[in-house]
């Protein structure tokens, strides 16, 4: 049997999913009573009065909650996960608002009815009176600092954060040429086609919970729940069942739903649930991206760099849930493949009055690309090189590796690459994209009058964060094998993979291999499904779990076959000796073995069911544990850093500033590939959601704090017919971090899109392309003040 690793499989998912069979949380609890929300009209106000005596008339009204009525640590705002020492005014809301709203869409009244027309009908009728205080607005305005959004922050500094390598503005004052640009990246968000929901049953009987939602955290969800409502954590259940993506968004816990809904089910002891609608995914879940970069950077002759000094300000929205992550991850990744020399980076974090700001696909990074390879491009263009040839001289080489970038990374420690080839990633990219045969094809084009430009952009990303996760794999008596981790699941395809890992290691075929993933009941320590780490985390556990299934497995089949362990081998699911195809024994024999207490039906043996009491002849004394089963965790020692370049050729339309990409191709490298056909599927959605923040999303708010685009009327994601054909290689550097040399492959696929996109507008127009996104009309703008000197 050839090995599942590294197999390109179709997803064993997808037939289930396709076919309306996928099991999505409002799915669940068909009868339930159905919650609704009364969110904040205004971005910053002084809630004067709430009254309810309208709403309490709705027949079929059965609940109705203001922040007064949540009890102790329900009422009490909700976690900062993330702490960080730079984040000295981290800030959280309350669960339901307690006197000041800060943004809109901010809960404010909870009501339960007995359909979700009911509780809308409801909520609709409580009257909440406000004293509308100054929203701060954008970035510019939160840094001058003359509104608050909280009035205990000053300036509106969430947090402040430089780290230094070498005297940046030093090297940079000494070098032969300088350049100073400043950069804005607007924001956008993630937009997963399943949005938040949360549905909890209680029973009063076992003073149990069990909670299904749509969550990327299931373990942590269930921790905060447990934690607020003064549950042991073994009382409550919390499941993930099919997720309609999450792309971040659903990192955050928990959520004000997540704690209010189990909270009134317990309270009335009905079941209740609530499904967030797309308006209120846009007002009340969480973006990203926004940031403005200043750069200041010195080189050389031949563009080597000498110096970097970067300031970041960050938008954080209205309140600091998941800490700082983001502006941290932009500035310590934002070297990307390059030495830079003295490095300086410091950001700020800045509230306003919009939706918070968490982790979407890239946290930070799409941003870090965006300066980086704008400034090489920069480079370029100052001395008249080539942009490739300007990248070259600065990459990290092969022998350099392991590489430290004298940074604090994320997860606290230093920021050490663990393995890469960057200049033969380099090499391979322009022969995928013909970089040298492009001018060619830009004469022939500009003869037909069309105007088509070249980019290209690097990136590494540190995926695979621990601290830790965890894997169990069983054998059951028909030689079924149960693989279960306590992470999350969203649509990558994690039944294949895990499959495919566990079916190698074992021995099995992969189709006798279930996965579990994201279910408190099968596994309750893990950590979740974000930062690109489950194939590095769960992939390595269920590795090493399976590995000691493997060894219980020949152990006991040494005994039965009177043979050596290490004479044995498993194939197809049985267990032989080496060499000596007469002595052999199916797994799912060896799992009826493995239990004193048999009762099974062994088909090869033809063997009738036996239940063996009280110990006989066969049944010798237990040794170790009954059961064919495993269980091991896996914690990295720190971060493994994958890597990729993208290369694009648009075509911009001289008449409507419209831009068509031509050719998409993508180099990434991953270290060693589970499945290759699960990796260019992630790489894709990803290339996707980038073109969407290169060209078409934004979310758009007025001076007063209202979001103009809420809807999918407005805010632009791009269909399938505005991305292009992806054509993707692969490199397979193994990390040499882990036992399966994996690297993580999540996110690689949006990271470096707007880079390269604005590169390429560039390159086609001869227009500085210093903001992302860019539409028509923006790009028909520059060319008019281009036009106009
Ligand atoms: N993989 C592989 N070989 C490797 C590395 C990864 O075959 N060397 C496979 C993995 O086994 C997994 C997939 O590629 O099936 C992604 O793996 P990994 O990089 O570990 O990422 P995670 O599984 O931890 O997923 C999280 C990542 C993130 S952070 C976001 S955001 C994101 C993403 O995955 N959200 C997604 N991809 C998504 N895809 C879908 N459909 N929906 C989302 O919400």
């Amino acid at each position: 049997m050839t090995s599942m690793f590294g197999e390109p499989i179709v997803r064993r998912e997808d037939p289930r999913l396709i076919t309306g069979q996928g099991r999505y949380v409002d799915d669940f609890g068909r009868d339930a009573l159905a919650a609704a929300f009364v969110r904040s009209p205004h971005a910053h106000a002084r809630i004067t009065g709430i009254d309810v005596d309208d709403a309490l008339e709705v027949d079929g009204l059965v609940a109705i909650y203001t922040w007064e009525d949540l009890p102790g640590r329900v009422g009490e705002p909700l976690p900062l996960l993330i702490p960080h020492p730079a984040l000295t005014h981290g800030r959280t809301a309350y669960p339901l608002a307690r006197e000041v709203v800060r943004h809109v869409g901010e809960p404010i009244v909870m009501v339960v009815a007995r359909d979700r027309y009911l509780a809308e009908d409801a909520a609709e009728r409580v009257q909440v009176t406000y004293e509308p205080l100054p929203p701060v607005v954008g970035i510019e305005k939160a840094a001058d600092g003359g509104r608050l959004v909280h009035e205990d922050v000053p300036g509106n500094v969430g947090a402040r954060l430089l780290q230094e390598v070498g005297d940046a503005p030093a090297a940079i004052s000494a070098a032969p040429h300088v350049l100073e640009f400043r950069l804005d990246i607007e924001r956008s968000a993630s937009m997963p086609l399943e949005g938040r929901g949360v549905y909890a049953r209680w029973d009063a009987g076992d003073e149990s919970l069990r909670v299904y939602s749509s969550t990327q955290t299931s373990t942590s969800v269930r921790m905060a729940i447990a934690a607020k409502l003064g549950l042991a954590a073994n009382k409550v259940e919390v499941i993930a069942p099919d997720v309609g993506g999450g792309f971040g968004v659903k990192i955050v816990h928990p959520w004000p739903e997540e704690v209010l809904v189990p909270w009134a089910a317990r309270l009335i002891d009905r079941e209740v649930k609530w499904t967030e609608d797309r308006r209120e995914h846009f007002i009340s879940s969480a973006h990203e991206r926004g940031q403005v970069q200043h750069v200041r950077v010195g080189f050389d002759d031949d563009g080597r760099l000498l110096g970097l000094d970067v300031t970041i300000q960050h938008d954080h929205g209205a309140y600091t849930p998941y800490g700082i992550i983001v502006p941290i991850i932009t500035s310590t990744q934002l070297l990307g493949p390059y030495k830079p020399g003295a490095y300086r980076v410091e950001f700020t974090s800045l509230y306003t009055n919009t939706v918070i700001v968490t982790p979407y696909r890239g946290a930070g990074r799409p941003q870090a690309a965006f300066c980086m390879e704008r400034t090489m491009d920069r480079i370029a263009d100052e001395l008249g090189l080539d942009r490739a040839a300007v990248r070259e001289v600065n990459l990290i080489r092969p022998e350099e590796f392991p590489y430290d970038q004298g940074l604090i990374f994320q997860d606290g420690r230093p920021l050490i690459y663990d393995s890469g080839d960057y200049p033969e990633m380099l090499r391979r990219i322009k022969e995928l994209i013909d970089w040298d045969g492009f001018a060619a094809l830009r004469a022939d084009a500009k003869r037909e009058g069309r105007r088509l430009g070249i980019g290209l952009a690097c990136y590494v990303e540190g995926t695979g964060v621990g601290p830790y996760e965890g894997g169990h794999v069983e054998v059951d008596s028909s030689g079924r094998v149960h693989v279960s981790t306590g992470l999350t699941s969203q649509g990558q395809g994690h039944q294949t993979v895990f499959a495919q890992i566990a079916a190698s290691e074992l021995g099995v075929p992969i189709e006798d291999v279930i996965v579990t993933t994201g279910d408190t009941r099968r596994f309750g320590y893990a950590v979740g499904t974000f930062a690109s780490r489950a194939a590095v985390m769960s992939g390595n556990a269920i590795a090493l779990a399976t590995r000691k299934v493997r060894e219980k497995a020949l152990r006991i089949a040494g005994e039965a076959l009177e043979a050596d362990p290490r004479d044995l081998e498993i194939v197809e699911g049985v267990v032989r000796v080496k060499g000596d195809a007469t002595a052999s024994i199916p797994l799912r024999t060896v799992a009826v073995l493995s239990n004193p207490l048999r009762y099974a039906f062994d088909e090869a043996a033809k063997q009738a069911t036996q239940f063996v009491v009280g110990g006989s002849a066969d049944a010798p004394p237990l040794t170790g544990e009954p059961g064919l089963e495993g269980k091991d965790y896996y914690s990295p020692l720190r971060s493994t850093f994958a890597s990729g370049m993208h290369a694009a050729i648009v075509e911009t339309d001289p008449d409507t500033a419209e831009v068509r990409i031509l050719r998409y191709a993508v180099l990434h490298d991953c270290g060693r590939l589970i499945n290759p056909r699960i990796v260019e599927g992630q790489i894709h959605g990803g290339v996707a959601q980038g073109v969407g923040g290169a060209l078409y999303e934004r979310m758009v708010y007025d001076t007063e704090g209202q979001l103009l685009n809420a809807s999918f009327m407005d805010f632009l994601m791009p269909y399938a017919t505005e991305i292009p054909r992806i054509e993707t290689g692969h490199m397979e550097t193994a990390s040499p971090l882990n036992p399966l040399g994996i690297k993580g492959a999540g996110e690689a696929g949006v990271i470096p899109v707007s880079a390269v996109i604005a590169a390429a507008i560039e390159d086609a127009e001869g227009i500085r392309i210093s903001r992302m996104p860019i539409s028509p009309s923006e790009l028909y703008h520059l060319r008019l003040d281009a036009a106009a000197g």
